[in-house]
């Protein structure tokens, strides 16, 4: 926190802000956002409502190299050139140092993010890994009010801290490509669970089709399965049917249990890791002090015995 301001000073400060960014201004939505990242704000001190579930937050997922960014790009240029205006959050899982991977998507979006449709920001997730999921959640809120139509949050979806940011989406889309090694990738990830839309992106490579029947026969044994749609970021194949298809999307019955126990779940490491003792516990409990190992039994009735 800044010399010279007090908590209610940075509120009062950051209140400002989302008056200005709900009227349209780009720097005060950065800056929030900013602030968001950090941990810095929070939808209460903020006095921003919960977002309704009406299908317009999506979470983009898939393994590296798949065609996420490059897709968004393209449902970008389509929607803003039907006037509507979307927010993308890039979920960065790289370290701090290396940041090679951001770079390229950023470069990528440059040409969409100089469009006054469309707002593109990047998140690392190397700060607070509890409470992120929770700060992506309060970013896409805030872009939804500040004017965004339509948010997209593209992230890899390998492991359980990023199946949890995905379940702060409305929908979820995973993208695949013609190789069936990132659809083991997903499947290992629970990710086939959450997803409401499953797109074979690369559909200009040979083996797409094959692909694309090869997860819908996987996913019919498991019940209800999601639609399967092909497209190419490349020539432009399917991204109309894309466009649209993710706008009339219904939520995939029997995902609304395993999105609320993410949800649930990062709530709970959100505020498990924002306490103020939390270090101190921690520490404790390495020098396996009695203290420290009471606290755990008393509130999480958890022990290691
Ligand atoms: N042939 C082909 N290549 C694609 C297509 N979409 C993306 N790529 C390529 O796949 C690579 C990874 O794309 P990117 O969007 O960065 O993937 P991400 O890691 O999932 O975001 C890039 O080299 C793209 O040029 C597509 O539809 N067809
Ligand atoms: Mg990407």
């Amino acid at each position: 926190m800044e010399i010279g301001f007090g908590k209610t000073e940075r509120d009062r400060l950051n209140e400002e802000l989302l008056q200005k960014a709900m009227a349209g201004n780009r720097r005060a939505l950065a800056k929030l956002l900013s602030a968001v990242e950090e941990g810095d704000v929070n939808a209460e001190t903020l006095g921003l409502k919960n977002h309704l579930d009406d299908g317009t937050i999506i979470g983009v997922t898939g393994a590296p190299g798949v065609g996420k960014s490059c897709l968004i790009e393209k449902l970008l240029s389509h929607w803003s050139n039907q006037g509507l205006k979307v927010g993308v959050i890039a979920v960065d899982p790289s370290s701090p140092l290396s940041g090679g991977a951001l770079l390229g998507d950023r470069i990528r979006m440059e040409s969409a993010d100089s469009n006054p449709n469309v707002f593109v920001r990047s998140f690392a997730t190397r700060n607070q890994p509890g409470g992120l999921p929770v700060a992506v959640g309060l970013a896409s809120n805030l872009m939804r009010n500040s004017g965004y139509d339509i948010v997209l949050i593209e992230t890899v979806g390998a492991g359980q801290a990023e199946i949890r940011i995905v379940s702060f989406a409305d929908r979820v889309v995973l993208i695949e490509s013609p190789s069936r090694g990132d659809l083991i990738q997903a499947e290992k990830a629970g990710m086939m669970e959450l997803a409401d839309l499953i797109i074979v992106n690369k559909s200009d490579l040979e083996g797409a089709e094959r692909a694309a029947s090869e997860i819908q026969t996987a996913l019919e044994i498991s019940g209800k399965p999601p639609p399967v749609l092909l497209a190419s970021a490349k020539n432009g194949e399917g991204i109309e049917e894309f466009a649209s298809k993710l706008k009339s999307l219904p939520v995939k019955s029997g995902a609304e249990m395993a999105r609320a126990r993410e949800r649930l779940l990062a709530a709970w490491d959100s505020a498990l890791l924002s306490r103020d003792d939390i270090s101190d516990i921690i520490n404790g409990l390495i020098k396996e002090d009695s203290n420290a190992e009471d606290w755990v039994k008393e509130n999480l009735r958890w022990s290691n015995g």
